[in-house]
Protein backbone atom coordinates (compact mmCIF):
# COMPACT_ATOMS: atom_id res chain seq x y z
CA UNK A 1 0.00 0.00 0.00
CA UNK A 2 3.28 2.41 -0.09
CA UNK A 3 2.87 2.78 -3.69
CA UNK A 4 1.11 5.29 -5.73
CA UNK A 5 -1.81 4.72 -7.85
CA UNK A 6 -4.48 6.56 -10.13
CA UNK A 7 -7.35 6.12 -11.96
CA UNK A 8 -10.22 7.40 -14.32
CA UNK A 9 -13.16 8.06 -11.87
CA UNK A 10 -16.00 9.66 -13.65
CA UNK A 11 -17.52 7.05 -16.36
CA UNK A 12 -16.03 6.49 -19.87
CA UNK A 13 -17.86 9.00 -22.91
CA UNK A 14 -18.87 12.06 -23.63
CA UNK A 15 -19.15 14.29 -20.97
CA UNK A 16 -18.50 18.26 -19.71
CA UNK A 17 -15.70 17.08 -17.70
CA UNK A 18 -13.26 14.22 -16.59
CA UNK A 19 -11.57 13.73 -13.52
CA UNK A 20 -8.23 11.50 -13.39
CA UNK A 21 -7.19 11.47 -9.82
CA UNK A 22 -3.74 9.67 -7.96
CA UNK A 23 -3.63 8.37 -4.28
CA UNK A 24 -0.37 8.06 -3.07
CA UNK A 25 3.06 9.69 -1.23
CA UNK A 26 4.48 10.26 -5.08
CA UNK A 27 1.06 11.85 -5.93
CA UNK A 28 1.65 15.30 -5.71
CA UNK A 29 5.78 14.90 -7.13
CA UNK A 30 4.23 13.00 -9.69
CA UNK A 31 1.44 16.22 -10.55
CA UNK A 32 4.19 18.71 -10.03
CA UNK A 33 6.26 17.29 -13.00
CA UNK A 34 3.09 17.10 -15.54
CA UNK A 35 1.81 20.10 -14.52
CA UNK A 36 2.60 23.82 -15.63
CA UNK A 37 0.30 26.63 -13.97
CA UNK A 38 -0.39 30.28 -15.57
CA UNK A 39 -0.04 32.24 -12.88
CA UNK A 40 2.48 29.79 -10.73
CA UNK A 41 5.46 27.89 -11.61
CA UNK A 42 5.12 24.37 -9.88
CA UNK A 43 2.08 22.52 -8.24
CA UNK A 44 3.26 23.00 -4.92
CA UNK A 45 3.47 26.66 -4.78
CA UNK A 46 -0.13 26.61 -5.17
CA UNK A 47 -2.66 26.53 -2.09
CA UNK A 48 -3.06 23.17 -0.67
CA UNK A 49 -7.02 21.83 -1.34
CA UNK A 50 -7.30 24.94 -3.60
CA UNK A 51 -8.03 24.61 -7.36
CA UNK A 52 -5.14 25.90 -9.40
CA UNK A 53 -5.61 26.71 -13.55
CA UNK A 54 -2.90 25.53 -15.90
CA UNK A 55 -1.66 22.51 -18.44
CA UNK A 56 -0.89 19.45 -18.34
CA UNK A 57 2.21 19.09 -20.19
CA UNK A 58 3.87 15.88 -21.14
CA UNK A 59 7.50 16.86 -19.53
CA UNK A 60 9.96 15.43 -21.94
CA UNK A 61 8.05 16.40 -25.56
CA UNK A 62 7.40 19.75 -23.61
CA UNK A 63 3.66 19.23 -24.99
CA UNK A 64 0.73 20.66 -24.03
CA UNK A 65 -1.99 17.46 -23.19
CA UNK A 66 -4.94 19.37 -21.88
CA UNK A 67 -5.55 22.86 -20.37
CA UNK A 68 -7.08 21.98 -16.43
CA UNK A 69 -7.80 22.77 -13.42
CA UNK A 70 -5.69 20.50 -10.43
CA UNK A 71 -6.10 20.16 -7.11
CA UNK A 72 -3.81 18.78 -4.35
CA UNK A 73 -4.53 17.44 -0.86
CA UNK A 74 -2.03 16.54 1.60
CA UNK A 75 -2.83 13.76 4.10
CA UNK A 76 -4.37 13.24 6.58
CA UNK A 77 -7.63 14.84 5.58
CA UNK A 78 -8.21 13.09 1.75
CA UNK A 79 -10.88 10.64 0.86
CA UNK A 80 -7.46 7.96 1.08
CA UNK A 81 -5.97 9.78 4.31
CA UNK A 82 -3.00 9.62 1.49
CA UNK A 83 -1.80 12.97 -0.53
CA UNK A 84 -4.11 12.91 -3.35
CA UNK A 85 -4.14 15.28 -6.59
CA UNK A 86 -7.19 15.19 -8.38
CA UNK A 87 -7.40 16.82 -12.35
CA UNK A 88 -10.50 17.85 -13.91
CA UNK A 89 -9.94 18.28 -17.53
CA UNK A 90 -11.66 18.14 -20.48
CA UNK A 91 -14.44 15.58 -20.83
CA UNK A 92 -14.60 12.70 -23.66
CA UNK A 93 -12.20 9.44 -23.62
CA UNK A 94 -8.98 11.31 -25.18
CA UNK A 95 -8.37 13.86 -22.56
CA UNK A 96 -8.82 11.12 -19.12
CA UNK A 97 -7.04 8.75 -21.46
CA UNK A 98 -3.72 11.06 -22.15
CA UNK A 99 -3.10 11.97 -18.51
CA UNK A 100 -3.90 8.74 -17.32
CA UNK A 101 -1.18 7.62 -19.26
CA UNK A 102 1.22 10.41 -18.44
CA UNK A 103 0.65 9.74 -15.06
CA UNK A 104 1.35 5.86 -15.15
CA UNK A 105 4.32 6.78 -17.20
CA UNK A 106 5.90 9.21 -14.54
CA UNK A 107 5.86 6.56 -11.79
CA UNK A 108 1.70 5.42 -10.70
CA UNK A 109 0.19 2.56 -11.17
CA UNK A 110 -3.19 1.63 -12.09
CA UNK A 111 -5.62 1.80 -9.15
CA UNK A 112 -7.61 -1.87 -8.59
CA UNK A 113 -10.91 -2.09 -8.62
CA UNK A 114 -12.69 0.30 -5.30
CA UNK A 115 -8.85 0.51 -4.38
CA UNK A 116 -9.12 3.88 -2.77
CA UNK A 117 -12.21 3.20 -0.80
CA UNK A 118 -9.69 0.15 0.35
CA UNK A 119 -6.92 2.55 1.36
CA UNK A 120 -9.69 4.94 3.01
CA UNK A 121 -10.68 1.77 4.76
CA UNK A 122 -7.29 -0.01 5.46
CA UNK A 123 -6.38 3.80 6.56
CA UNK A 124 -9.03 3.54 9.22
CA UNK A 125 -11.16 6.72 7.48
CA UNK A 126 -13.77 4.65 6.76
CA UNK A 127 -15.10 0.82 8.61
CA UNK A 128 -15.76 -2.13 6.31
CA UNK A 129 -19.61 -1.11 6.45
CA UNK A 130 -19.59 2.41 5.29
CA UNK A 131 -16.90 1.39 2.42
CA UNK A 132 -20.18 -1.03 1.34
CA UNK A 133 -22.05 2.07 1.43
CA UNK A 134 -20.06 4.03 -0.83
CA UNK A 135 -20.19 0.88 -3.30
CA UNK A 136 -24.02 0.86 -2.76
CA UNK A 137 -24.90 4.64 -3.20
CA UNK A 138 -22.94 4.12 -6.99
CA UNK A 139 -25.28 1.48 -7.33
CA UNK A 140 -28.79 2.34 -6.04
CA UNK A 141 -31.66 3.05 -8.47
CA UNK A 142 -34.02 4.49 -5.88
CA UNK A 143 -33.74 7.61 -3.91
CA UNK A 144 -34.70 5.32 -0.75
CA UNK A 145 -31.74 2.97 -1.69
CA UNK A 146 -29.08 5.71 -1.70
CA UNK A 147 -30.69 7.66 1.13
CA UNK A 148 -30.31 3.91 3.47
CA UNK A 149 -26.76 3.48 2.14
CA UNK A 150 -25.79 7.35 3.08
CA UNK A 151 -27.05 6.76 6.66
CA UNK A 152 -25.12 3.60 6.80
CA UNK A 153 -22.18 6.04 5.05
CA UNK A 154 -22.55 8.57 7.82
CA UNK A 155 -21.81 5.20 10.25
CA UNK A 156 -25.23 4.82 11.98
CA UNK A 157 -24.79 1.22 11.38
CA UNK A 158 -21.25 1.03 12.52
CA UNK A 159 -22.04 2.77 15.78
CA UNK A 160 -24.71 0.23 16.82
CA UNK A 161 -22.62 -2.69 15.48
CA UNK A 162 -19.93 -0.71 18.12
CA UNK A 163 -22.14 -0.28 20.95
CA UNK A 164 -22.98 -3.84 20.72
CA UNK A 165 -19.80 -4.79 20.57
CA UNK A 166 -18.42 -2.98 24.07
CA UNK A 167 -21.08 -4.78 25.76
CA UNK A 168 -19.68 -7.84 24.58
CA UNK A 169 -16.25 -6.60 25.62
CA UNK A 170 -17.41 -5.78 28.65
CA UNK A 171 -18.96 -9.32 29.38
CA UNK A 172 -16.03 -10.87 28.32
CA UNK A 173 -14.16 -8.37 30.57
CA UNK A 174 -16.38 -9.56 33.69
CA UNK A 175 -16.20 -13.36 32.71
CA UNK A 176 -12.11 -12.91 33.02
CA UNK A 177 -11.98 -11.47 36.55
CA UNK A 178 -14.44 -13.74 37.83
CA UNK A 179 -12.32 -16.83 36.21
CA UNK A 180 -9.25 -15.20 38.35
CA UNK A 181 -10.97 -14.53 41.62
CA UNK A 182 -13.29 -17.17 41.83
CA UNK A 183 -15.20 -16.47 44.98
CA UNK A 184 -18.19 -17.41 44.75
CA UNK A 185 -20.45 -14.12 45.45
CA UNK A 186 -18.75 -12.66 42.51
CA UNK A 187 -19.93 -15.77 40.32
CA UNK A 188 -23.55 -15.09 41.37
CA UNK A 189 -23.72 -11.48 40.40
CA UNK A 190 -21.63 -12.61 37.11
CA UNK A 191 -24.05 -14.37 35.74
CA UNK A 192 -27.35 -11.96 36.71
CA UNK A 193 -25.13 -9.42 35.13
CA UNK A 194 -24.37 -11.34 32.25
CA UNK A 195 -27.91 -12.84 31.40
CA UNK A 196 -28.73 -8.95 31.33
CA UNK A 197 -26.38 -8.22 29.08
CA UNK A 198 -26.98 -10.86 26.89
CA UNK A 199 -30.47 -10.05 26.72
CA UNK A 200 -29.78 -6.77 25.60
CA UNK A 201 -27.69 -7.91 22.69
CA UNK A 202 -29.81 -10.05 21.56
CA UNK A 203 -32.66 -7.43 21.33
CA UNK A 204 -30.37 -5.54 19.37
CA UNK A 205 -29.28 -7.69 17.14
CA UNK A 206 -32.98 -8.99 16.77
CA UNK A 207 -34.08 -5.29 15.96
CA UNK A 208 -31.12 -4.89 13.14
CA UNK A 209 -32.47 -8.26 11.28
CA UNK A 210 -35.74 -6.71 11.75
CA UNK A 211 -34.83 -4.47 9.00
CA UNK A 212 -33.27 -6.42 6.79
CA UNK A 213 -36.11 -7.41 4.25
CA UNK A 214 -37.14 -3.78 3.68
CA UNK A 215 -33.22 -3.38 3.47
CA UNK A 216 -32.86 -5.86 0.72
CA UNK A 217 -36.11 -4.59 -0.83
CA UNK A 218 -35.01 -0.61 -0.62
CA UNK A 219 -32.15 -1.72 -1.86
CA UNK A 220 -32.67 -3.87 -4.81
CA UNK A 221 -36.29 -3.22 -5.10
CA UNK A 222 -39.24 -5.20 -4.80
CA UNK A 223 -38.18 -8.37 -7.39
CA UNK A 224 -42.01 -8.26 -9.15
CA UNK A 225 -42.65 -10.71 -11.84
CA UNK A 226 -45.54 -10.28 -14.41
CA UNK A 227 -46.83 -14.31 -15.21
CA UNK A 228 -49.03 -15.99 -17.41
CA UNK A 229 -50.18 -17.70 -20.70
CA UNK A 230 -49.49 -15.53 -23.49
CA UNK A 231 -51.64 -12.87 -24.84
CA UNK A 232 -53.44 -12.79 -21.44
CA UNK A 233 -51.78 -8.68 -21.17
CA UNK A 234 -48.52 -8.87 -19.50
CA UNK A 235 -46.83 -6.24 -20.73
CA UNK A 236 -49.62 -4.12 -21.13
CA UNK A 237 -49.51 -4.46 -17.40
CA UNK A 238 -45.72 -3.33 -17.65
CA UNK A 239 -46.41 -0.79 -19.69
CA UNK A 240 -49.41 0.54 -17.57
CA UNK A 241 -47.57 0.40 -13.87
CA UNK A 242 -44.53 2.33 -16.25
CA UNK A 243 -47.21 4.75 -17.94
CA UNK A 244 -45.22 4.35 -20.86
CA UNK A 245 -44.82 2.02 -23.64
CA UNK A 246 -41.72 0.31 -22.81
CA UNK A 247 -42.79 -3.16 -24.10
CA UNK A 248 -44.17 -3.85 -27.68
CA UNK A 249 -47.67 -4.89 -27.20
CA UNK A 250 -49.65 -6.75 -30.01
CA UNK A 251 -52.26 -9.53 -30.17
CA UNK A 252 -50.02 -12.11 -31.58
CA UNK A 253 -49.39 -14.95 -28.67
CA UNK A 254 -45.50 -15.03 -28.05
CA UNK A 255 -44.88 -11.34 -28.91
CA UNK A 256 -42.51 -10.74 -25.77
CA UNK A 257 -39.94 -13.39 -25.78
CA UNK A 258 -37.01 -12.03 -23.56
CA UNK A 259 -37.12 -10.49 -19.78
CA UNK A 260 -37.58 -7.12 -19.89
CA UNK A 261 -36.63 -5.55 -16.38
CA UNK A 262 -37.11 -1.84 -15.59
CA UNK A 263 -37.01 0.18 -12.25
CA UNK A 264 -40.25 2.15 -10.91
CA UNK A 265 -40.88 3.71 -7.71
CA UNK A 266 -44.61 3.76 -6.29
CA UNK A 267 -45.03 6.28 -4.08
CA UNK A 268 -41.65 5.64 -2.55
CA UNK A 269 -41.34 2.22 -3.10
CA UNK A 270 -38.95 0.81 -5.49
CA UNK A 271 -40.22 -2.01 -7.40
CA UNK A 272 -37.87 -3.74 -10.10
CA UNK A 273 -40.69 -4.96 -12.17
CA UNK A 274 -40.44 -8.01 -14.81
CA UNK A 275 -42.03 -8.79 -17.97
CA UNK A 276 -41.65 -12.63 -19.27
CA UNK A 277 -42.80 -14.45 -21.88
CA UNK A 278 -46.15 -15.83 -22.09
CA UNK A 279 -45.35 -19.67 -20.34
CA UNK A 280 -46.74 -22.07 -23.08
CA UNK A 281 -45.38 -25.50 -24.69
CA UNK A 282 -43.53 -24.05 -27.88
CA UNK A 283 -41.50 -25.49 -30.35
CA UNK A 284 -40.15 -22.16 -30.95
CA UNK A 285 -36.39 -22.11 -30.03
CA UNK A 286 -36.48 -18.96 -29.17
CA UNK A 287 -39.56 -18.73 -27.61
CA UNK A 288 -38.60 -21.65 -25.67
CA UNK A 289 -35.48 -20.38 -24.35
CA UNK A 290 -38.06 -17.05 -22.94
CA UNK A 291 -40.74 -19.27 -21.25
CA UNK A 292 -37.78 -20.71 -19.32
CA UNK A 293 -36.14 -17.99 -18.57
CA UNK A 294 -39.40 -16.49 -17.16
CA UNK A 295 -39.86 -20.04 -15.30
CA UNK A 296 -36.28 -19.03 -13.31
CA UNK A 297 -37.17 -15.50 -12.52
CA UNK A 298 -39.99 -17.22 -10.50
CA UNK A 299 -37.47 -18.49 -7.91
CA UNK A 300 -36.05 -15.04 -7.03
CA UNK A 301 -39.43 -13.00 -6.83
CA UNK A 302 -40.33 -11.22 -3.95
CA UNK A 303 -43.65 -11.20 -5.70
CA UNK A 304 -45.42 -12.52 -8.34
CA UNK A 305 -48.27 -11.08 -10.38
CA UNK A 306 -50.39 -14.22 -12.37
CA UNK A 307 -52.64 -12.79 -15.23
CA UNK A 308 -55.39 -14.67 -16.19
CA UNK A 309 -57.84 -14.11 -19.16
CA UNK A 310 -61.65 -13.91 -17.99
CA UNK A 311 -62.62 -13.70 -21.90
CA UNK A 312 -61.26 -17.68 -22.51
CA UNK A 313 -61.96 -20.69 -21.05
CA UNK A 314 -59.37 -21.92 -18.09
CA UNK A 315 -56.07 -23.68 -20.51
CA UNK A 316 -53.47 -26.19 -19.73
CA UNK A 317 -50.93 -22.98 -19.52
CA UNK A 318 -53.12 -21.15 -17.23
CA UNK A 319 -53.03 -24.19 -15.27
CA UNK A 320 -49.21 -24.53 -15.23
CA UNK A 321 -49.08 -20.78 -13.76
CA UNK A 322 -51.47 -22.16 -10.77
CA UNK A 323 -48.88 -24.53 -9.82
CA UNK A 324 -46.44 -21.82 -10.15
CA UNK A 325 -47.76 -19.21 -7.86
CA UNK A 326 -49.23 -21.40 -5.49
CA UNK A 327 -46.91 -21.58 -2.78
CA UNK A 328 -45.43 -18.29 -4.03
CA UNK A 329 -46.53 -14.59 -2.86
CA UNK A 330 -48.69 -13.67 -5.71
CA UNK A 331 -51.45 -11.25 -6.54
CA UNK A 332 -53.66 -12.74 -9.54
CA UNK A 333 -55.35 -10.42 -11.86
CA UNK A 334 -58.41 -11.49 -13.94
CA UNK A 335 -57.91 -9.51 -17.13
CA UNK A 336 -59.81 -8.26 -19.98
CA UNK A 337 -62.86 -7.85 -17.76
CA UNK A 338 -64.29 -5.25 -20.67
CA UNK A 339 -65.01 -8.70 -22.58
CA UNK A 340 -67.38 -10.94 -22.44
CA UNK A 341 -66.57 -13.61 -19.95
CA UNK A 342 -66.06 -17.36 -20.40
CA UNK A 343 -63.44 -18.22 -17.21
CA UNK A 344 -65.05 -19.64 -14.32
CA UNK A 345 -63.65 -17.25 -11.65
CA UNK A 346 -64.76 -19.50 -8.97
CA UNK A 347 -63.22 -21.97 -10.18
CA UNK A 348 -60.24 -19.28 -9.92
CA UNK A 349 -60.71 -18.56 -6.57
CA UNK A 350 -60.80 -22.41 -4.81
CA UNK A 351 -57.44 -23.27 -6.80
CA UNK A 352 -56.04 -20.28 -5.17
CA UNK A 353 -57.81 -19.63 -2.14
CA UNK A 354 -55.60 -17.82 -0.11
CA UNK A 355 -54.23 -15.16 -2.89
CA UNK A 356 -55.88 -11.88 -3.46
CA UNK A 357 -57.43 -11.77 -6.57
CA UNK A 358 -58.18 -8.56 -8.51
CA UNK A 359 -60.45 -8.04 -11.64
CA UNK A 360 -58.90 -5.86 -14.42
CA UNK A 361 -58.82 -3.91 -17.42
CA UNK A 362 -55.49 -3.49 -18.34
CA UNK A 363 -56.39 -2.37 -21.57
CA UNK A 364 -58.72 0.34 -20.45
CA UNK A 365 -56.51 1.04 -16.47
CA UNK A 366 -59.24 -0.53 -14.81
CA UNK A 367 -57.93 -2.28 -11.58
CA UNK A 368 -54.84 -1.11 -12.06
CA UNK A 369 -55.04 1.48 -8.76
CA UNK A 370 -56.29 -1.49 -6.92
CA UNK A 371 -53.69 -3.56 -8.00
CA UNK A 372 -50.65 -1.00 -6.78
CA UNK A 373 -52.73 0.06 -3.44
CA UNK A 374 -52.14 -3.78 -2.64
CA UNK A 375 -48.62 -3.85 -3.31
CA UNK A 376 -48.11 -1.32 -0.59
CA UNK A 377 -50.14 -3.15 1.96
CA UNK A 378 -48.47 -6.07 1.72
CA UNK A 379 -45.30 -5.02 1.68
CA UNK A 380 -45.34 -1.83 3.81
CA UNK A 381 -47.34 -1.59 6.78
CA UNK A 382 -46.90 2.06 8.02
CA UNK A 383 -44.44 4.54 6.55
CA UNK A 384 -40.84 3.70 5.73
CA UNK A 385 -38.49 5.85 7.90
CA UNK A 386 -35.21 5.76 5.96
CA UNK A 387 -34.43 8.89 7.19
CA UNK A 388 -33.49 7.95 10.90
CA UNK A 389 -33.90 4.35 11.44
CA UNK A 390 -30.39 1.87 10.66
CA UNK A 391 -32.03 0.09 7.99
CA UNK A 392 -29.71 -3.05 7.20
CA UNK A 393 -29.75 -3.86 3.56
CA UNK A 394 -26.30 -5.82 2.99
CA UNK A 395 -26.80 -9.19 2.98
CA UNK A 396 -22.94 -9.94 4.12
CA UNK A 397 -24.45 -7.78 7.28
CA UNK A 398 -27.53 -9.92 7.17
CA UNK A 399 -25.46 -13.41 7.35
CA UNK A 400 -23.01 -12.05 10.00
CA UNK A 401 -26.32 -10.90 12.01
CA UNK A 402 -27.51 -14.30 12.06
CA UNK A 403 -24.77 -16.18 13.16
CA UNK A 404 -24.16 -13.48 15.70
CA UNK A 405 -27.49 -14.43 17.04
CA UNK A 406 -26.92 -18.10 17.13
CA UNK A 407 -24.02 -17.66 19.34
CA UNK A 408 -25.76 -15.07 21.63
CA UNK A 409 -28.36 -17.65 21.76
CA UNK A 410 -26.28 -19.94 23.15
CA UNK A 411 -24.32 -18.10 25.19
CA UNK A 412 -27.59 -17.03 26.54
CA UNK A 413 -28.28 -20.63 27.07
CA UNK A 414 -25.48 -21.42 29.09
CA UNK A 415 -25.57 -18.34 31.25
CA UNK A 416 -29.26 -19.86 32.15
CA UNK A 417 -28.08 -23.21 33.68
CA UNK A 418 -25.00 -22.13 35.32
CA UNK A 419 -22.38 -23.29 32.73
CA UNK A 420 -18.79 -23.00 33.22
CA UNK A 421 -17.80 -19.64 32.60
CA UNK A 422 -15.15 -20.33 30.26
CA UNK A 423 -17.66 -22.04 27.70
CA UNK A 424 -20.15 -19.19 27.86
CA UNK A 425 -16.86 -16.65 26.80
CA UNK A 426 -16.30 -18.96 24.03
CA UNK A 427 -19.54 -17.99 22.63
CA UNK A 428 -19.80 -14.30 23.43
CA UNK A 429 -16.25 -14.09 21.82
CA UNK A 430 -17.71 -15.88 18.95
CA UNK A 431 -20.83 -13.26 18.50
CA UNK A 432 -18.14 -10.58 19.12
CA UNK A 433 -16.17 -11.47 15.88
CA UNK A 434 -19.29 -12.05 13.72
CA UNK A 435 -20.11 -8.73 14.36
CA UNK A 436 -16.41 -7.10 13.83
CA UNK A 437 -17.14 -8.82 10.46
CA UNK A 438 -19.47 -6.71 9.04
CA UNK A 439 -17.24 -3.30 10.60
CA UNK A 440 -14.20 -5.13 9.68
CA UNK A 441 -12.02 -5.10 12.39
CA UNK A 442 -12.49 -8.75 12.39
CA UNK A 443 -12.44 -9.22 8.46
CA UNK A 444 -9.99 -11.78 6.56
CA UNK A 445 -8.71 -10.39 3.28
CA UNK A 446 -10.20 -12.90 1.00
CA UNK A 447 -13.21 -10.92 2.30
CA UNK A 448 -12.15 -7.90 1.71
CA UNK A 449 -10.91 -8.79 -1.82
CA UNK A 450 -14.44 -9.57 -2.85
CA UNK A 451 -16.25 -6.90 -1.79
CA UNK A 452 -13.54 -4.47 -3.12
CA UNK A 453 -13.43 -6.13 -6.53
CA UNK A 454 -17.12 -5.19 -7.00
CA UNK A 455 -16.19 -1.44 -6.82
CA UNK A 456 -15.87 0.50 -10.01
CA UNK A 457 -12.20 1.68 -11.20
CA UNK A 458 -11.36 4.96 -9.69
CA UNK A 459 -13.55 4.85 -6.71
N1 LIG B 1 -59.86 -6.24 -24.35
C1 LIG B 1 -58.75 -6.19 -23.70
N2 LIG B 1 -57.58 -6.40 -24.32
C2 LIG B 1 -56.44 -6.35 -23.62
C3 LIG B 1 -56.44 -6.06 -22.23
N3 LIG B 1 -55.17 -6.08 -21.81
C4 LIG B 1 -54.38 -6.35 -22.88
N4 LIG B 1 -55.16 -6.51 -23.98
C5 LIG B 1 -54.74 -6.82 -25.35
O1 LIG B 1 -54.24 -8.14 -25.39
C6 LIG B 1 -53.23 -8.26 -26.38
C7 LIG B 1 -51.98 -8.87 -25.77
O2 LIG B 1 -51.41 -7.97 -24.83
P1 LIG B 1 -49.91 -8.08 -24.35
O3 LIG B 1 -49.73 -7.10 -23.26
O4 LIG B 1 -48.99 -8.02 -25.50
O5 LIG B 1 -49.92 -9.56 -23.77
P2 LIG B 1 -48.71 -10.41 -23.19
O6 LIG B 1 -49.23 -11.19 -22.05
O7 LIG B 1 -47.53 -9.54 -22.95
O8 LIG B 1 -48.41 -11.40 -24.40
P3 LIG B 1 -47.07 -12.18 -24.76
O9 LIG B 1 -45.94 -11.19 -24.75
O10 LIG B 1 -47.34 -12.73 -26.10
O11 LIG B 1 -46.89 -13.25 -23.75
C8 LIG B 1 -53.01 -6.86 -26.93
O12 LIG B 1 -53.73 -6.75 -28.13
C9 LIG B 1 -53.59 -5.96 -25.85
O13 LIG B 1 -54.05 -4.74 -26.35
C10 LIG B 1 -57.70 -5.84 -21.60
O14 LIG B 1 -57.80 -5.57 -20.39
N5 LIG B 1 -58.80 -5.92 -22.36
MG1 LIG C 1 -45.68 -9.52 -23.69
Amino acid sequence: MTDTIAAISTAIGESGIGIVRMSGKDSIDIGDKIFKGKNIESLKDGENRKLIYGNIIDPEKDEIIDEVLIVYMKEPYTYTREDMVEIYCHGGIISVRRILELILKNGARLADRGEFTKRAFLNGRLDLSQAEAVIDMINAKTDKSFDVSLRQLEGRLSQEIKNIRDILLNMIAHIEVSIDFPEEDIEDITYDDLEKDAKVVLDKIDKLLNTVDRGRILRDGLNTVILGKPNVGKSSLLNAILNENRAIVTDIPGTTRDIIEEYVNIDGIPLKIVDTAGIRDTEDIVEKIGVDRAKDMVEEADLIIALFDVSEELSEDDKKIIDIVRGKKSIVLLNKSDLPAKLDEEHIRCLLPDKKIITTSIATGVGIDELIDTIKNMFYTGEVDTSNQIIVSNMRHKDQLVKAKKNIEDGLKGIKINMPLDCIEVDIKNCWDNLGEISGDTVGEDVLDKIFSEFCIGK
